[in-house]
């Protein structure tokens, strides 16, 4: 089976966010099926779209080769997030502070809309916070419907992110 380049957004605002960050990305290179090309820096932000205030986000972005089928490559982001004890049931607000979210942004060039799955990630192109370490990692990435995902920087520049220190692998 060929691989296909996917775009995976990682995310923490609770319990030493950086380092979420580093254990959800080691727990990403041992997936089988998945190999780890590039990962952005660092990004702190505010949180977007929370009703109650919360702890500043951390956010980078992962470029896999992956031969999972997205299906099965989203089952295996929700164990890590379940490893990192991130309690979904606990979530019974929008946007909750979490451990750790891992999203699947793209997937090639394919659009899919599954039951809890949507690719491209429908909000992905608003927000500064996946859109800066997207094209860090992938200045060329189109996300599918709307064109290179660059273009859209411009949109998101009032919101502030600023790049930060990452915890060693
Ligand atoms: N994730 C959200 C909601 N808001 N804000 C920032 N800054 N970073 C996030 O990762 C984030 C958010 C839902 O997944
Ligand atoms: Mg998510
Ligand atoms: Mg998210």
């Amino acid at each position: 089976m060929s691989a296909t380049l996917a775009l995976l957004g990682l995310g923490s605002n609770l319990a030493h966010p950086r380092r979420q960050l580093a254990r959800a990305l080691r727990a990403l290179l041992q997936l089988p099926g998945v190999h780890a090309i590039a990962v952005s820096p660092n990004y702190a932000s505010a949180p977007v779209g929370c009703d109650a205030p919360q702890p500043d986000y951390v956010n980078a972005v992962a470029a896999v080769r992956t031969t999972l089928a997205p299906r099965a490559l989203l089952a295996a982001l929700h164990a890590i997030e379940r490893q990192q004890r991130r309690c979904r049931v606990d979530e019974t607000r929008r946007n909750a502070p979490r451990t750790i979210d891992l999203d699947l942004l793209l997937y090639g060039r394919r659009r899919i809309r599954l039951a809890g799955l949507t690719v491209p990630h429908p909000r992905m192109h608003e927000r500064a916070f996946v859109l800066r370490p997207l094209v860090d990692v992938a200045p060329t990435a189109t996300i599918p419907g709307r064109g290179l995902a660059r273009r859209f920087l411009g949109a998101v520049r009032a919101q502030r992110i600023s790049r930060t220190r990452a915890h060693a692998l």
